[in-house]
């Protein structure tokens, strides 16, 4: 059993439907979903002319291998309907695996570490709410905080995901 880290953000429709759909779907085959962060509404990075994103990070505890995890983070996309056409454009959902245990690698597919995750505050602030141990602070300290602001606390958002009001 592993730990993994994902980062999870939308930017069209239903931002936050679509936030608890994927942790809803990820949860299973062989996959926990252990901790999500709060939600927060992030100013748009790359291309900077589209709608702001809604971005979180979840832990999930797996049996899948890194490639198989993988698959199944880009079936939910799928599922949700994430089309790639514009690099770096909007989209319903965009899954990305930052950690899988102490796993090192970088094949074409699937580079772990996440190679952008230390640039990214986006990235990086719902990951260390979730799991402060993790090498980051000081990647995070020297980031631009600014254009990450709180849009609904974590609690809140499991009761969502879990279907209570
Ligand atoms: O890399 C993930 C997709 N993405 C995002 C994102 O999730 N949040 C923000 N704020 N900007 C982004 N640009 C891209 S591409």
């Amino acid at each position: 059993m592993a730990t993994a880290y994902l980062s999870l953000g939308s930017n069209l429709g239903d931002r936050l439907g679509y936030l608890a759909e994927a942790i809803r779907r990820l949860g299973a085959p062989h996959t926990r979903v252990t901790q999500v962060s709060s939600i927060y509404e992030t100013a748009p990075w790359g291309k900077t002319d589209q709608p702001s994103f809604l971005n979180m990070a979840a832990a999930v505890e797996t049996d899948l291998t890194p490639d198989e995890l993988l698959r199944h983070i880009l079936s939910v996309e799928q599922v949700l309907g994430r089309v790639r056409t514009v690099r770096w454009g909007p989209r319903t959902v965009d899954i990305d695996m930052l950690l899988y245990g102490d796993e090192r690698r970088a094949t074409p597919d699937l580079q772990l570490p996440h190679p952008r995750m230390a640039n990214r505050a986006f990235v990086l602030v719902p990951l260390l709410e979730i799991a402060p141990h993790l090498p980051y602070r000081e990647a995070l300290d020297a980031l631009d905080p600014a254009g990450i602001d709180l849009f609904m606390g974590a609690e809140v958002f499991q009761n969502r995901t879990n279907g209570v009001q």
